[in-house]
């Protein structure tokens, strides 16, 4: 027959395949996740059928080959046509065969992989219908590992395992030569199975597609083989390899030949005896012949058939005649044969010699191309040389081995401070030291001369590459595998049968791991290398070799390879390694690198591996016994398409070690071990399956427990994976509703495992398993049937397994599109969690541990927002409040005609306006808060937990504001009561001027001289002084009241108290400096406590100058106070009130609070001081008011002003010009400079935060890094001595510093004065626009005073002085006024220019009513914690947060300063060490640190992972040891040597790097 050429590409195209990218198909494009990978739909189209076929080939589906496009889909009511277009129709062989042709190397491998597990045949030569040349399929059946147990062993349940192909295994082949009524697929079939067990190993005309037509597969040889598992059932006691050749013999010469002198025997199905059975002639074959034929057949004929016989020499017992219809008889005569035959163990031949037979007959083999011999080659040159596994381990591969699990310890002991002494900083230190010995000894070792070579060969191009790792896979196992897969037996064995065996147990184990060798051991040396030359110099020769391999290796994860994430042998992750292969990965693919993580996790050898294999079409390693160590991640492309629904562009498979069950859990680490590894993955996944398998379900129990560990775990730091149960080995379908009473079973077993778990981590408040994670019980359980269909080898992959698990995928990735809990992390974010986790899991205290940047920068971001609102809220408040204090003031001023008892119901007013503002302002912030979480976003879903914390903050915020706002609205009105006496004095001062002038004016009628006016006057002058006479400023005690107000604030204090009281003298007690004496401590011991080992005696010396240290500061607090009182008192002339004194108590006990050091009655003592001082200051300005305010006083000075205007008022002259300037200057402009004072301070705030600057007032935690820079920047030991011990003041005035330095640089201040200024200027120019119309001027200066709503306050007396006797044109008296204001602006702005340096600036932000550095300190505040052990700030965002922390903690010495020594100990390495404590709190009982949070639960202290953290604080203490030595009258420390080589750039790099700056 004649083929017509490019038959074979014509069909590939039908079938999509003509045009390939790179010509090839590979693994990657068919493992790529798309659309299609969970379509149900049958195939639309021919271009469809070989991806459907692929995909169900990939999990192993039974019905892969069942192909047929949906087009074709059954007509079953024929309705007698004809139509049997058979056009779209395909046959599966001729699909496989055009895959095969089409696909590269290592798909072909993995294709034929997967259809052995499906026990489906596989080609072994591959014919190609073009060239009529055929390949010998070596290659791609390479990598099948098959087990058995041939009858001959079975006796001592041994097996044989290996590689098919190098396995000396009898063939038997099957030809077919012209026709034949004898069905040969169908009844092969049947030769290799039981009835019972009925399974299609060859495509048969009977299977759907398989009657079609073959066009490209006829000369296609198909080989099975047939194991026997040594149980009685088994077909053939010896394995067997059955060859089936498709089409008619007689065609495909090349073919029969090869097989004649390979096989131990060739069957020949004929029925055409008459036809050429040349071929039964070729006499070179050694292979015995046998001849099966039809006796039903309409051609037979018994004669002719002994012709044959005997011309073409077949023995008579070799002719096998079907006598009857059924096939039985037929079956079971070959079955015989077939034994007979490999029972004479005559020839037997492994596939891989069968090349050098492909070669004679002229067939290729695909093995024969120079990429292929290369990889090989290059792999033999490193495994030629592996005598001894360990030998070859230790001396090739000598870093990954006991030197990185001694680092590895180390890196632990460093968290865990196991074993640490009294000296625990040095201890630490020591452990350093250690470890860089042991990098130096890896150093050391040359690069391996197998390192070399392979690091060469993985350096190759793409291909070569890979064939030279998958030769390297071959050629280790082949050299590990007798050793251990006995060894796996052995272990699976002794785990099933004798669990209580542990020393047995260990020790197969530690075998496994010491006998196994991989490529991934390679790998793993690989990092090593990279990680202990990373620490050389940059420009290390070394080092710069190195530079290269983790590019490699993201390549190589990239090609679809495991890459090991988790060192089990070691457990450890090599994380320099890790991070730089990640970086790397990210810039290879463009930064396109979002990863979804999904993981699986169960007890060992229960199919973890080969779930995710039969899921993903991965290798995951796979093999009964421990099999998988630690934890492998592999990636899987996403397609295009399915990017933006997945939300990611590769999804991230890991694959882990088993858990062991605690009864397995020999050596005494592994407990943690699995842990650890638990913890790590499951915090790094989206998705985590548990697996189950059925029989395991008990020691599952145990696992469960690790677990529900880690998931409450990942809660604590923000992140909720998604949970899934897989139960294995169900095999009844209806499994998932009879199982409901056991998940529910589960699911009670769950919570309760989640209330152990959470009282260990001390996290009551998850009660229930749902609580940790978001779990259904219903949705989120999977039952899968178990693996086999039957017994291995023989069995297929059960259908239902296959299914079930395409489902669990299907739902899986549907949930995916829809789920909006997933973290799509990039590379480099995922790489930042590895990091945060694995040092966490490092910590024995996890939750308290978690540290990552992604977090940090999160919460940062959430902080910053929320400061912003907070901000806006506060000054919205702050403005409105100098509205209404504005308008208090004013009460009765502006606004003639109240009644005073009007101001208490206008308080009364002001107060529910308040409350309402601050309602409306609360909830702008918290819809803002709400806004930003409904962003659901990574940055938000991390941070989901301080959710409540901001919004308590929120609350509280706005209580404080109310409290301090009702106070300073109180204040306000009762300063205005206070000056009612005074005011009442003046109005009465007032009136009888007033009487007095209007008398006058009948004088005028009489038209008197101005000298005649004036005697009048005179005369008019001399009464009221006398009416007046009587009329004295009211006199007050200020001392009196001092004490008064002194003895109620003191009342609840003890009995002592009120006796100091009685004998103190205040006049005498503010005076001089304030000192404080031993005497006021009287138990000395309690203070010796705080210092936290009461083993160093208390340092008397440096505690009283502590204390007096702290007295300074509150004192010199309040003598700003003080001042700030006096200045008020000035700029609005009023008297002393009591509200004074009263916020100078408030303040002192505010202060003294969180200095429980101070005694009560050391306390006392600095009231009687500061009150002192305040009386009489305070005694002092009111005396000042009350003569500057004397009735008599102000009369005579204001004279001459009187009889000026009195003469005027009976000029006819207009004054309008002369009074609008007078306004101005004595009324407007004081009303002006005081607002503007009072907005300014809030403007230099708002100005402090806007630009680049500002943000380091946008959070404490970007301030504090700004002013520990700078504080490292000025060296200053006195700077840094304040810093640590007057924290808040030394802060407050650096603010302050701050402020002036921006303030006075360039014209800011005068830009903000200015500003302010014309803003003002141009709501009361409008005012005058507005109602001069037609109005008397006694109407209109009222008016006007009170128009520019609550913005300005008139000073009373002014105000007085212009009214009276006023008289002019108002709109003339306007148009001045106006004319006046702006000539007043200008010169003002002048006086702004004027007063820009620093002196100025200080002087004037000194006295500003509102000062900025306040507000911003507020702002900046936080809540005001500080460590209980080192004194370190709190930087949590808010002021209402459930636990405090700092991002980085200091020695001992810079807090507890009354030991005799000053103490190195860090709490950050206190309180993971075994030290113990004692204080005040804890009763002087000693505590262990690590359970600090018994006594402090509202901090979170975290272990430091790394040295360098508090570098910054340990190069503080190095540098001043001797100066805060002296200063807190205590020896020097001992600095642990290596803390003496740190530099200022070390510092400043800790900070960098504990403030998240890097
Ligand atoms: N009978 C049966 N065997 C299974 C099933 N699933 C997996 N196996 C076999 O069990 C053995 C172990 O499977 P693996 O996938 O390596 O198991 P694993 O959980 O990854 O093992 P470790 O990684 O060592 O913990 C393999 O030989 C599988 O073929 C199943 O459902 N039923
Ligand atoms: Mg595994
Ligand atoms: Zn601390
Ligand atoms: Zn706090």
């Amino acid at each position: 027959m004649f083929l017509p050429p490019e038959l074979l590409p014509k069909l590939l195209s039908t079938l999509g395949l003509g045009d390939l990218p790179g010509g090839k198909l590979t693994l990657s494009s068919v493992l790529e996740i798309n659309s299609d990978t969970v379509s149900d739909k049958p195939a639309q189209s021919l271009e469809q059928l070989p991806w459907t076929f692929l995909r169900k080939l990939m999990m192993s589906n039974l019905n892969a080959r069942n192909i047929k496009c949906a087009k074709d889909q059954p007509m079953y009511d024929y309705k007698y046509t004809d139509d049997t277009d058979d056009s779209d129709a395909f046959n599966p062989l001729d699909l496989i065969t055009a895959l095969f042709h089409c696909s590269d190397p290592f798909l072909q491998q993995e294709m034929v992989s997967k259809m052995t597990m499906c026990q489906f045949a596989v080609p072994l030569l591959l014919p190609n219908c073009d060239t009529q040349q055929s390949t010998l399929m070596l290659w791609a059946m390479r990598d099948l590992v098959k087990k058995c147990r041939p009858h001959s062993l079975a006796g001592d349940r041994a097996f044989v395992e290996g590689r098919i192909i190098e396995m000396d295994i009898p063939m038997v082949s099957f030809v077919r030569l012209g026709e034949s009524s004898l069905r040969k697929s169908q009844i092969l079939n049947k030769l290799l199975t039981n009835p019972q067990q009925h399974n299609d190993t060859f495509v048969h005309c009977d299977m759907e597609g398989g009657d079609v037509p073959r066009r490209i597969s006829d000369g296609l040889v198909e080989v099975s083989w047939y194991l026997p598992c040594g149980s009685t059932n088994d077909l053939f006691t010896q394995p067997v390899a059955i060859a089936n050749l498709r089409g008619d013999g007689r065609l495909f010469k090349t073919q029969i030949s090869f097989l004649y002198k390979t096989s131990a025997a060739v069957f020949i199905f004929s029925d055409d005896l008459e036809g050429d059975l040349s071929t039964l002639n070729n006499r070179e074959s050694r292979a015995e012949l046998f001849l099966a034929t039809n006796s039903q057949s309409k051609t037979f004929n018994m004669e002719t058939l002994k012709d044959i016989c005997m011309k073409h020499k077949v023995k008579e017992t070799n002719v096998i005649i079907k006598k009857k219809k059924n096939d039985a008889e037929f079956v079971k005569a070959l079955r015989f044969h077939v034994s007979s035959v490999i029972g004479k163990n005559l020839i037997k031949m492994k596939v891989e010699d069968m090349a050098a037979v492909s070669q004679c007959v002229g067939i290729l083999v695909d093995e024969d191309c120079t990429e292929c011999a290369n990889g090989r080659a290059k792999a033999e040159g490193i495994t030629r040389h592996v005598q001894d596994v360990v030998t070859f381990k230790e001396y090739q591969l000598p870093l990954h081995g006991e030197i990185w699990k001694e680092i590895s310890q180390l890196e632990k002991e460093r968290c865990r401070m196991r074993c640490a002494g009294k000296d625990i900083e040095s201890y630490k230190s020591s452990l350093k030291t250690k470890e860089e010995t042991l990098r130096k000894k890896q150093q050391q070792k040359a690069v391996s001369e197998a390192m070399v070579k392979f690091i060469g060969a993985i350096s190759e191009s793409g291909t070569q590459r890979l064939y030279f790792l998958k030769w390297l896979k071959i050629q280790l196992d082949t050299l590990s595998r007798h050793n251990l897969s006995t060894l796996r037996e052995q272990y699976k064995n002794c785990c099933r049968d004798t669990p209580q065996n542990k020393g047995l147990i260990a020790d197969l184990d530690e075998k496994i791991s010491n006998c196994s060798l991989g490529p991934e051991h390679f790998f793993r040396e690989l990092g090593q290398l990279y990680e202990c030359y990373c620490s050389l110099p940059e420009n290390n020769p070394a080092r710069q070799a190195v530079q290269d391999l983790p590019a490699l290796c993201a390549q190589i994860l990239l090609d679809g390879f495991p890459v090991e994430l988790v060192d089990g042998d070691a457990s450890n992750v090599p994380m320099k390694w890790i991070k730089e292969v990640l970086t790397q990965l990210h810039q290879l693919v463009d930064t396109k690198s979002k990863i979804l993580v999904l993981t699986v996790l169960g007890v060992q050898s229960t199919g973890k591996s080969t779930l995710l294999n039969t899921m993903f079409g991965v290798q995951f390693a796979v093999s009964s016994g421990r099999c998988t160590r630690g934890a492998f991640m592999l990636l899987i492309k996403v397609s295009e398409e399915l990017r933006s629904e997945l939300k990611c562009d590769f999804i991230m498979i890991i694959d882990t070690e088993g858990l062991k069950s605690p009864e397995l859990a020999t050596l005494d680490t592994s407990y943690e071990h699995d842990n650890e590894l638990a913890t790590l993955v499951i915090g790094l996944s989206d998705i985590t399956i548990i697996n189950i398998a059925m029989e395991n379900s008990t020691e599952m129990k145990d696992i469960l427990q690790i677990v529900v560990h880690a998931f409450l775990r990942m809660k604590e730091v923000g992140k909720r994976p998604r949970c899934l149960f897989v139960h294995q080995n169900v095999s009844d379908m209806s499994a998932h509703d009879s199982n409901m009473r056991d998940r529910k079973k589960l699911m009670e077993q769950l919570d309760e495992m989640t209330r152990a778990a959470a009282k260990m981590e001390k996290k009551v408040a998850n009660a229930k398993f749902t609580d940790v994670m978001d779990y259904d019980p219903d949705k989120d359980s999977y039952y899968i049937p178990g693996l086999w269909h039957g017994t291995p080898p023989m069995a297929p992959v059960n259908s239902g397994y296959s299914e079930a698990v395409y489902e669990l995928k299907k739902t899986l990735i549907d949930s995916l599109q829809t789920s909006n809990n997933i973290m799509n992390n990039n590379a480099a974010e995922f790489l930042e969690w590895i990091q945060g986790l694995w040092n966490a899991v490092k910590f024995e205290n996890f939750i308290f541990n978690f540290r990552n940047s992604l977090v940090a920068d999160a919460y940062t971001d959430l902080c910053t927002q929320y400061n912003t609102w907070e901000w806006s809220f506060q000054s919205e408040m702050n403005n409105w409040l100098i509205t209404k204090e504005t308008r208090i003031s004013n009460f009765g001023v502006t606004e003639k005609n109240v009644q005073m008892n009007g101001l208490r119901t206008r308080l009364r007013e002001l107060l529910h306006d308040a409350s309402k503002k601050l309602n409306e302002e609360e909830q702008k912030i918290l819809s803002n808060l709400d806004k930003y979480f409904q962003k659901k976003d990574n940055k938000t879903r991390l941070v989901e937990k301080y959710r409540q914390d901001f919004r308590t903050s929120a609350n509280s915020l706005r209580q404080q504001m109310e409290m301090s706002m009702k106070h300073s609205l109180e204040k306000a009105v009762e300063i205005r009561e206070g000056m009612e006496m005074v005011n009442k004095i003046k109005n009465k001062t007032m009136d009888t001027i007033e009487k007095k002038v209007s008398k006058l004016k009948e004088y005028g009628e009489r038209k008197l001289s101005e000298d005649g006016l004036t005697k009048e006057f005179e005369k008019m002058w001399e009464e009221i002084i006398f009416e007046l006479s009587e009329v004295r400023m009211p006199e007050i005690d200020v001392y009196q009241d001092v004490h008064h107000l002194l003895r109620s604030n003191l009342s609840l204090k003890s009995g002592y108290v009120s006796e100091m009281l009685n004998t103190v003298d205040l006049r005498s007690s503010g005076q001089g400096k304030f000192s404080v004496k031993t005497e006021w401590f009287s138990d000395w011991t309690s203070y010796a406590k705080r210092s936290g080992s009461a083993s160093t005696p208390i340092n008397a010396n440096s505690f009283i100058a502590e204390i007096q240290n702290i007295c300074d500061c509150i004192i010199r607090h309040c003598d700003s106070l003080i001042s700030d009182h006096i200045s008020i008192m000035k700029r609005n002339n009023t008297g002393y009130n009591d509200t004074y004194i009263r916020d100078i108590l408030k303040a002192v006990d505010d202060q003294v609070k969180p200095h429980e050091l101070i005694s009560e009655k050391c306390a006392t003592y600095l009231k009687f001081h500061v009150c002192g001082c305040a009386a009489k200051l305070f005694q002092k300005t009111h005396k000042e008011f009350n003569v500057l305010n004397d009735p008599q006083k102000r009369l005579m000075e204001s004279k001459p002003i009187f009889l000026e205007k009195f003469l005027e008022s009976f000029s006819e002259k207009d004054q309008c010009q002369k009074r609008a300037k007078q306004f101005t200057e004595t009324c407007v402009k004081p009303a002006v400079e005081d607002s503007v004072s009072k907005h300014l301070g809030q403007a230099i705030a708002d100005h402090m935060m806007m630009g680049d600057e500002g943000l380091i007032y946008s959070t404490r935690t970007h301030f504090l890094y700004d002013l520990l820079k700078q504080l490292l920047h000025e060296d200053s030991f006195q700077k840094y001595k304040e810093y640590t011990t007057s924290n808040e003041i030394f802060v407050k005035n650096w603010i302050k510093e701050q402020i002036i330095k921006k303030m006075s640089s360039g014209k800011q201040m005068q830009q903000l004065e200015t500003n302010l200024l014309s803003e003002i200027v141009k709501k009361i120019t409008a005012t005058i626009t507005s109602n001069s119309k037609s109005m008397d001027i006694k109407e209109f200066i009222p008016k006007f005073c009170s128009e520019p709503k609550d913005q300005l306050v008139f000073h009373r007396d002014a105000l007085d002085d212009f009214l009276i006797l006023i008289n002019a044109n108002t709109d003339q008296f306007a148009i001045n006024l106006k004319k006046f204001i702006e000539e007043m602006e200008s010169h003002l702005t002048e006086g702004y220019a004027n007063k820009t340096g620093i002196s100025h600036i200080t002087e004037k932000i000194t006295h500003l009513p509102s000062k900025p550095h306040d507000l911003l300190f507020t702002r900046l505040c936080g809540c005001g914690e500080q460590c209980p052990f080192c004194g370190t700030p709190c930087e949590a965002g808010g002021q209402d947060h459930k636990t405090h922390f700092s991002s980085m903690h200091r020695s001992r010495a810079f807090a507890g300063r009354y030991s005799k020594k000053l103490m190195i100990d860090i709490c950050t390495t206190l309180v993971i060490s075994d030290g113990r404590f004692r204080n005040s709190e804890t009763n002087n009982e000693w505590h262990p640190y690590k359970e600090y949070r018994d006594f402090y639960p509202d901090w979170e202290i975290a272990g430091d992972p790394s040295m360098e953290t508090s570098d910054y604080w340990k190069y503080v203490l190095m540098k001043f040891n001797n100066e805060f030595a002296e200063a807190y009258h205590a020896q020097p420390a001992d600095i642990p040597d290596d803390w003496k080589t740190l530099t200022a750039e070390d510092a400043l790099r800790s900070l960098r790097k504990s403030f998240n700056r890097q």
